[in-house]
Order: C-alpha cells, then sequence, then structure tokens
C-alpha cells in the first residue's frame, strides 16, 4: 500500500482550491467534521443531505434476512431536503412548542414536540457491563489461502475477500472514560463471511485473569469502581482490584501483562490481539486441529509512557480514536495480519507441556511459530457511531463451518454470556437484524417475533420437519461442524484440573522476556498502582505475589512502597525467556505518524513549509505550531503555542527559536510559567516533555538555539542538521523504533 497517495492527492486539492484556511485545513490535515466546509451564512437553499466523508464506511444495505438490496448506504441515512416527523410529514416549525397565545402553557396536542421529546428521552441504551468505551471501522480480510489445510472455513480459502466490522475498546471504563487508561483493549472482529458471521471476539493481552467463566463477576467487581463511591473511574489502581489479583493469584500472568506497556498502547494501529482460548479447527475431510488466533499489526506494537497517558487522559480523552480515524482519513489504513499458532488434537489439548485449556496460559512463539493466514486492512471509518460501534454486537459462539469450540471453561461460559447481555443492552432477542449485525449470507432461522422484529417471514410453518411451507428450511450437509470430541466419562464435580495450579512459572517468563527499560515500567506500574491502595494488608499480600515471580521485581517495588521485601512461598519457576514478547529492539514502518513543526513567523518560514511537504509525503501527518493561529507563510497553522501539547506528536521539529508570544503570560496561560527571555516558554516545554517521553526532536537554523536553552542539546535522538530535509530524514529512522530508549540507561538490579 503507498499510503501518502491519498495524502498527496488531498495536496493538489488543496492547490486548487485553497481560497480560505477552513478549506486548506479540511483538504490537507485530517479530523474535519463534515464533507464540506461550513459556510458563514447559515444556509437557506432546500436541498439533499450532503454525501458522507470521504473516508467514511457504512453497514452493507442488507435486508434483515441478509438479502443484497443494491442501495448504496445512504439509503439507510435520512431522506429528502425537508425537516420531517418520524413518520415522514413536512414540518414548519422545530423552535416553538405550541402554545396558548405566546406566553401561554404547551398544549398537549403537541404531537411534534412530545415526539421529539419523547424520542430524545430514550436515546440511551444500557453500556456494555465491561468494554463499554470503544470504537469502530470497516475493513476488509483477505485470506492468503495457508490455513485451507485445517479449516473448511470458506472464508479462509486463498483470495476471497470478507468484509469486517472491527470495535477496539478499554475493559473497565464506563463510555465517556479515557482511552489512554491502564488496561486491557478489546479486539473484536466480525467478519461477514458467505457461510455467516465469524465473531473473533480478543484482546491485545494473550492470557486472561481467571480460568473459569463463573469467576468473571467477581473479578469485573473488584476492578470497577468501588460500589459506594463509584471511584476510580476506568482504573485498576485501588483497593478492590488488588484485594482480588492477590488473592486470587491466577489473576497474576494477566496483571503482569497490564503493568508491562501493553496496558497502554500509543494507538489500536499498533497493537497485537489474541483470542486468547484455544479453537478447534475441522479441514474438509474431517481432520481436527487446535489453534490460537493472533493480529499482528504491520507497525509494530508501541506503548505510550505512562505520563503520556495521563497527560492524555485529560488533554485529548479520545486519543485512540481520533488517532484511528485520522489515519483512516490521512489513507494511513491500519494493517494487521491474522496468524494461527497450531497445535496437534492428540487429546491431550496440551503443547510443550502447556495446558491449552487454561486461558491463563499462552504459548511462546519460539515454542509455536504464529503462521499468517491472512491481512485485514481497516480503510472505513463509521458513519455513525452509535449504529455501528455501539450497536455492534459480538458473540464468541458466531461461528462458521470450519471453525468449532474447546472445552476452555472461559470459553465456555462466555458462549452463554454474550447473547445473554445483547438481550438488555440491544432490547431484545433480533439484535441480529440490526444493520451492523447483519449477516452477508441468506438466513433462514426458525426464530420469530419479539421485539424489533424488522424481517416480514413468510410462511405458515417455522418448524420442522413441516410439509405445509414445502419443507424449507432443509438442513444441510454442509453446515456447522459440532466436533464430535469424545466427553470423558468422569463425575460431576466443581473442580480444576491440577495443571491450572501453576500461577507464577509464565508470569516469571513474561517478567524475564523483558528488556531492562520495559522491566523499569512494570516496577513502576506496579509501585505506582499498590500505593494508591489504602490497605497495608493488601499492598503486602502483593508484594508476596510478587516475591513468586522475581526476587528483583519484588525488592524494587517494596522499596517504593516503603515496605520490607517477603520471601518466595513457591519455588521460582526455571522458565526460558520468549525474547518475542518485548516490544524493544526492532524497526517498524512509521506510516500516520504525528510530527509537530514549530515555526516561528519571523523565522525561516519557508524551510518549515518544505519540511511539512516532505512528512506529508512520508505518509505521516505534520501539524504546523504557531504563536498565532490562522495562516503563516500561506499554510494553515493547525496548533498555537497555548493549544500545543507534546502528548499529541510523536516527534517535533524546531523550525526557529520563536521569542514568547504576546500570551506567554503565566497569568493567562500556566504553561508560560518558565520563565524564558529568548524562547516562548511553551515551547520550551513541549521540547522537555518530548524528551523525557524518549521522543526525537530534530531542530536546524535558529531552532538549534531552542535545543540549547531546553538543555537537551546533544543527547541520543536530539538531531541537528543543516537542513529541515536532512533533519526529518534522520528523525524518520528513529520513529522507526519508536523511542529512543538510549536516553534513559536502564539496569534493574
Ligand atoms: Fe468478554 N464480554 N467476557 N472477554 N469481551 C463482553 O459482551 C465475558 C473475555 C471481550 O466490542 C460482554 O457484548 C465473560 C475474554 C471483548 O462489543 C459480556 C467472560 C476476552 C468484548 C462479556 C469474558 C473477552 C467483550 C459485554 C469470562 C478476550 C467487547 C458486552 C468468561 C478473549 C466486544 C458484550 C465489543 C464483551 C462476557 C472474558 C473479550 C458481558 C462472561 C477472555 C473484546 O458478554
Amino acid at each position: 500500500m503507498d499510503a501518502s497517495k491519498p495524502v498527496k492527492a488531498a495536496k493538489k486539492a488543496v492547490k486548487a482550491a485553497a481560497t480560505s484556511v477552513a478549506d486548506a485545513v479540511t483538504a490537507q490535515v485530517p479530523g474535519s467534521p463534515g464533507s464540506a466546509p461550513a459556510t458563514l451564512e447559515e444556509p437557506t437553499t432546500p436541498r439533499e443531505p450532503l454525501p458522507p466523508k470521504k473516508e467514511q464506511g457504512a453497514p452493507d444495505t442488507r435486508t434483515p434476512t441478509g438479502a443484497e438490496t443494491g442501495l448504496p448506504a445512504p439509503a439507510n441515512g435520512q431522506q429528502g431536503a425537508y425537516l420531517t416527523t418520524a413518520t415522514g410529514v413536512r414540518l414548519r416549525d422545530t423552535d416553538h412548542s405550541l402554545k396558548a397565545g405566546p406566553r401561554g402553557p404547551s398544549l398537549l396536542q403537541d404531537h411534534h414536540l412530545r415526539e421529539k421529546i419523547t424520542h430524545f428521552d430514550h436515546e440511551r441504551i444500557p453500556e456494555r457491563v465491561v468494554h463499554a468505551r470503544g470504537t469502530g471501522a470497516h475493513g476488509t480480510f483477505t485470506a492468503y489461502g495457508t490455513a485451507e489445510s485445517v479449516t473448511k472455513a470458506g472464508f479462509l480459502k486463498k483470495n476471497t475477500e470478507t468484509d469486517v466490522f472491527v470495535r477496539f475498546s478499554t475493559v473497565l471504563g464506563s463510555r465517556g472514560s479515557a482511552d489512554t487508561v491502564r488496561d486491557t483493549r478489546g479486539f473484536a472482529v466480525k467478519f461477514y463471511t458467505d457461510e455467516g458471521n465469524f465473531d473473533l471476539v480478543g484482546n491485545n493481552i494473550p492470557v486472561f485473569f481467571i480460568q473459569d467463566a463463573i469467576k468473571f463477576p467477581d473479578i469485573i467487581h473488584a476492578a470497577k469502581p468501588h460500589p459506594d463511591r463509584e471511584i476510580p473511574q476506568a482504573q485498576s489502581a485501588h483497593d478492590t482490584f488488588w484485594d482480588f489479583v492477590s488473592l486470587h493469584t491466577e489473576a497474576q500472568h494477566h496483571t503482569i501483562w497490564n503493568m508491562s506497556d501493553r496496558g497502554i498502547p500509543r494507538s489500536y494501529r499498533t497493537m497485537e490481539g489474541f483470542g486468547v482460548h484455544t479453537f478447534r479447527l475441522v479441514n474438509d475431510a474431517g481432520a481436527t486441529t487446535l489453534v490460537k488466533f493472533h493480529w499482528k499489526p504491520k507497525l509494530g506494537v508501541h506503548s505510550l509512557t505512562w505520563e503520556e497517558a495521563q497527560l492524555l487522559s485529560g488533554l485529548d480523552p479520545d486519543f485512540h480514536r481520533r488517532d484511528l480515524y485520522d489515519a483512516i482519513e490521512a489513507g494511513a489504513f491500519p494493517e494487521y495480519e491474522l496468524g494461527i499458532q497450531v497445535f496437534p488434537d492428540t487429546g491431550e489439548e496440551a503443547f510443550a507441556g502447556i495446558d491449552l485449556l487454561d486461558p491463563t496460559k499462552m504459548v511462546p512463539e519460539e515454542l509455536a511459530p504464529v503462521q499468517p493466514i491472512g491481512k485485514l486492512v481497516i480503510d472505513r471509518t463509521p458513519t455513525n457511531f452509535f449504529a455501528e460501534s455501539e450497536q455492534v454486537a459480538f458473540h464468541l459462539g458466531t461461528m462458521p463451518p470450519g471453525i468449532d469450540v474447546t472445552n476452555d471453561p472461559l470459553l465456555q461460559g462466555r458462549l452463554f454470556s454474550y447473547v445473554d447481555t445483547q438481550l438488555s443492552r440491544l432490547g431484545g432477542p433480533n439484535y441480529n437484524q440490526i444493520p451492523i449485525n447483519r449477516p452477508h449470507a441468506p438466513v433462514n432461522d426458525m426464530l420469530r417475533d419479539g421485539f424489533h422484529q424488522h424481517a416480514v417471514h413468510g410462511g405458515v410453518a417455522p418448524y420442522r420437519p413441516n410439509s405445509l411451507d414445502g419443507g424449507n428450511p432443509s438442513t444441510a450437509e454442509d453446515g456447522f461442524v459440532d466436533v464430535p470430541v469424545i466427553v470423558a466419562e468422569a463425575p460431576k464435580i466443581r473442580q480444576n484440573p491440577a495443571s491450572f495450579d501453576d500461577h507464577y512459572s509464565q508470569t516469571r517468563l513474561f517478567w524475564l522476556s523483558m528488556t531492562p527499560t520495559e522491566q523499569e515500567h512494570i516496577i513502576s506500574a506496579y509501585t505506582f498502582e499498590l500505593s494508591k491502595c489504602y490497605e497495608q494488608a493488601i499492598k503486602e499480600r502483593q508484594l508476596q505475589a510478587l516475591a513468586n515471580i522475581d526476587p528483583v521485581l519484588c525488592r524494587q517495588v517494596a522499596t517504593g512502597l516503603g515496605l520490607p521485601e517477603p520471601k518466595p512461598t513457591v519455588p521460582l519457576a526455571d522458565v526460558t525467556p520468549s525474547p518475542t514478547l518485548s516490544q524493544i529492539g526492532h524497526t517498524w514502518p512509521t506510516d500516520g505518524r504525528t510530527i509537530g513543526i514549530v515555526v516561528d513567523p519571523d523565522g525561516d518560514v519557508d524551510a518549515a513549509l518544505k519540511v511539512r511537504e516532505v512528512v506529508f509525503g512520508a505518509g505521516m501527518t505534520p501539524l504546523l505550531i504557531a504563536p498565532h493561529g490562522g495562516m503563516v507563510g500561506g499554510a494553515p497553522v493547525q496548533r498555537t503555542f497555548a493549544t500545543a501539547r507534546s502528548v499529541e506528536f510523536d516527534a517535533i521539529l524546531l523550525a526557529g527559536a520563536p521569542v514568547p508570544a504576546p500570551d506567554a503570560r503565566p497569568a493567562r496561560d500556566a504553561k508560560a510559567g518558565r520563565a524564558s527571555a529568548t524562547v516562548d516558554p511553551r515551547v520550551l516545554l513541549l521540547v522537555d516533555e518530548c524528551w523525557r517521553h524518549a521522543k526525537s526532536i530534530g531542530a536546524w537554523g535558529d531552532g538549534v538555539t531552542v535545543l540549547q536553552e531546553a538543555g537537551v542539546s546533544g543527547t541520543p535522538g536530539v538531531v541537528t542538521a543543516n537542513s529541515g530535509e536532512a533533519v526529518f530524514g534522520e528523525i524518520q529512522v528513529l520513529l522507526g523504533a519508536h523511542r529512543v530508549w538510549e536516553r534513559f540507561p536502564a539496569l534493574v538490579a
């Protein structure tokens, strides 16, 4: 994919048509709200609804029973030029209720008032119990054909293209919570295959907190805000969470992933996805294979720093949504490969001594490599958040022939929960008829009636066998395969297999697989979170769990908490680290990154604008940062010194040394608090923050003096050269590794 193509096209459009700041911003930098710029005057000429924005997708216009209508997507949206009631009657006025005289009471007969208010009163539906905060987008999955030998699923046959809808989410927070909190992320994909939908409902962490679904309400109650004060929102840094995971030590493996950088992804585009459970595939010949599903992002796995995550929660709580939508709009389409780890289905349901039914265990890639089976490209944003991201309903049991479940007790409970939750969330049993959930395959079930029934079923015999509807529907020889796995004769008991008792070996494996830099982050995350607990006993109990993972980890956290370091109560596991678990030490494409360019209107503006073009050409988004809004050198300014903050940039370029702007006064802008005689103090703050977040920083010409004033000259990842292009060339290379960790040597001992 040439990510820069749409960007180039947008640039041409600007040259042709940019007559105002609004036009220029709309055409080049993603994020403008409408498909046409707003006019200064209120438009008064009736016209049809505007077309969607170029990057917007929508659910296929299928009937409730999966038939193609051939209609364009806007057919599902508002129609005509005039305001109407819900029943299509045109209205003259929607701003005044019908009253007994201008000062009189409103009349009960005002059906428009009542319709409008009543509908508004019912606009909300229950948010998801977990994963309430999320965001979705459309894409296409193309199969490589490499899974054909293990599954008969048609969508995995070579070169088959399948429409998908993806929803990314956090777990703990409410719908309006911040994107960048420390949490697990959901990675749910609905494939609209020709053989019915397939929902792969995964997370960005390959293991789970608990081994049995019956404990799900318990872990979630513990992690959600306290029931009395309903705080803290979207956090695990509180007593009930740590109470549960320290008492319930099977949760320790998932918890260390959350405390690692995986708990604060940079972007949904730089996040892995995992099906977590082991699934059973069945091929055309009926042979079965056990697999674990993995999503691998093309851009690599990258994270925020903890300070960035915290700042973003306030400065841009929508950071991940915005990043996803802006990247799609800029043509930097997020890409992931779907892969499988393959295990022989020998009946033991274990591989290399790892119990494949235990969802707190993963299989290191060094032991079972992930084999790519297809590619997902996300290339369309939703047209309507509620209709698509909110109403999409995933269910683990939505599977086409060729994919089946295993006895993982967590998976088994999920098979019940997802349908059940939609009944109250989406108001009844017909949620699969909502446009975003409609299959792209013919639906002929014998389910009838119920709230919000959109299908108009014909016939008189919704039962089988029947002779009155000609025997329709028939059962199919090539239908879903329930693999006839032998269920051992066994007592009816509430008990786990003994292998589930090992809670620490893979937790230790994860710790030992991290680089020292990543270990520093883990230590700091545990210390931060436990410091937020009130109860000493809970901190001590969790320290005991850390002692069973690793003495160094335990000692460092104990030091931070000011508590003694306990001795392990179980022998430390002798494990082989898995370097593939580390995020550091590779280089990756940089598509869709955001580069801040500080420009001084009194300096060399041309050089800044030249670099801006180069950044666009490299498939990234440059944002001009200037002392004031409007235009600089004929180009639109995206951020003023008052509005810019380091956390939205992956790197910054200093194209000048702007003197303090008129608003650089602490009385007006607290960020201007650091005194500086020569450079605007907000620019120094920008440099400070980027520097301590290990981001690369470039400067040329007068910009070099800013580095000196900020005291960062000559440190790793701080680049100077003769021209902006040369500086950006080096920055691009540094960005490939995501951060400049060499700036902060790590030594965990
Ligand atoms: Fe979920 N989970 N879950 N979960 N889950 C839901 O379903 C549940 C689990 C996951 O974007 C709910 O429609 C139980 C593991 C994602 O809409 C609910 C158990 C994994 C999403 C539910 C688990 C997940 C959900 C809430 C333990 C990773 C968001 C709303 C047995 C493999 C999907 C809804 C979306 C959502 C139940 C454990 C992933 C309540 C009982 C393990 C990505 O049904």
